[in-house]
């Protein structure tokens, strides 16, 4: 995408920042803030170019406008990224501190208008660097008074989604289904297991060897990654990285249902319709992976416990039935039909606010 069209995005606010010394670029986007303070989390990554950095992160920060909406959370969408001059692992320990500081500056200078939390390449640990410079961070160890990882809630989340999409597009229960996960990073791993004692059989795969060499040591069916979209399955589940399913691939894609953790699944626009006409059901990913945003939004700022927090992440499952029930009766997409569930929660907060 170009400088220019990225420009055009339809959010509230874009701030960056660039520091020569260490070649990091930084964004904040604010995608809305109609249901609360902007919230969602800190992805550092390198990107191609700055535009691509801000393109991600205006996308990144839709989606958590409509995870919060749709999931009845009191808070507004936001994203950061962090653009990194190499990959993270080569970052050494003194410039990634520096890094943190100069982005936990951007955030405190937004004066709670956003908050931020974990994402790709950044944990509670990160969290707990940021909260020396500034308060507008979820996330940080439970040491620290945080609510630590969300990413075990993300999994079950995603648990609770495959439930319901496999019972709605009438597989069952996940007993005996072949499940396929792409990446078993923090929350794939999680689903994994989560879907093994479920009675699932596990198909996987990793670009990391070592994650690769701890499934095949659970019994795992270990895919390889360039074969993983032409393996035949019962649900997909992408829990890497996003723009996994353009047009090209919804139209080949080898399985019943697609209920993955990843943010912004879809590639394009066309991509949910194809899926649509193949009768491949699609788990829209900001109801699918809300399990995070339930146990940061709910430990830390509405005050729930464990259970609650757990109660309200199986109800995901509810969430994506109704999806998936008015989806079906007005003969559109779920993706569309989640966007318009989401849509009338922004409005009918805009028109109380108004009255
Ligand atoms: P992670 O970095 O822990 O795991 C990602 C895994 O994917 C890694 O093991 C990596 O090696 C693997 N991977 C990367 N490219 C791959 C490829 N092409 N094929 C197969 N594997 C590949 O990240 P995570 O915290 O598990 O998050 C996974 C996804 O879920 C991300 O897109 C994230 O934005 C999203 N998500 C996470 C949370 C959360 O609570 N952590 C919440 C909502 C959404
Ligand atoms: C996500 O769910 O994609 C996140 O970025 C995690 C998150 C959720 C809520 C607040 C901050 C971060």
């Amino acid at each position: 995408m170009s400088l220019h069209d990225t420009l055009r995005w339809q959010g509230e606010l874009t701030a960056t920042r660039h520091d020569p010394q260490t070649g990091a670029s930084f964004v904040i986007r604010i995608s809305s803030t109609s249901l609360g303070p902007a919230a969602g989390g800190t992805r550092a990554a390198q990107y191609a170019s700055f535009a691509d950095a801000l393109a991600d992160a205006g996308k990144l920060a839709d989606a958590m406008t409509l995870k919060m909406a749709v999931s009845n959370l009191p808070m507004g969408g936001g994203k950061s990224v962090i653009a990194l001059p190499a990959p993270r692992k080569d970052i050494d320990q003194a410039t990634w501190n520096r890094i943190l500081t100069l982005h936990a500056e951007n955030i405190d200078k937004l004066k709670g208008n956003y908050w931020t939390g974990p994402d790709v390449n950044t944990n509670s640990a990160d969290m707990d660097t940021l909260s020396e410079t500034t308060k507008f961070v979820f996330g940080r160890s439970p040491e620290r008074g945080g609510a630590g990882s969300s990413a075990f809630n993300t999994s079950l989340g995603v648990l609770a989604a495959m439930k319901a999409t496999a019972a709605y597009r009438g597989l069952g229960t996940l007993d005996g289904l072949r499940v396929l996960i792409q990446g078993l990073g923090a929350v794939g791993s999680g689903v994994a297991r989560l879907a093994a004692d479920a009675g699932a059989r596990l198909l996987v795969s990793d670009t990391d060897p070592a994650r690769m060499a701890w499934a095949q040591q659970r019994g795992y069916t270990v895919v390889g990654v360039d074969e993983i979209l032409r393996t035949p399955c019962d649900i997909f589940a992408p829990c890497a990285m996003g723009a996994v399913i353009g047009t090209d691939v919804a139209a080949e894609l080898p399985a019943s249902a697609v209920v993955g953790a990843a943010n912004n699944i879809l590639a394009d626009d066309h991509a949910g319709a194809i899926l649509r006409e193949r009768g491949i059901l699609y788990a829209p990913d900001f109801v699918a992976n809300a399990g995070g945003a339930f146990h940061l939004v709910g430990r830390e700022v509405l005050g729930w416990g464990r259970e609650t927090v757990e109660e309200h992440t199986r109800g995901i499952g509810d969430i994506l039935t109704e999806v998936y029930t008015l989806a079906e009766s007005s003969g559109i997409t779920t993706d569309l039909a989640a966007r318009a569930v989401a849509r009338t929660r922004l409005e009918t907060s805009r028109a109380e606010t108004a009255a």
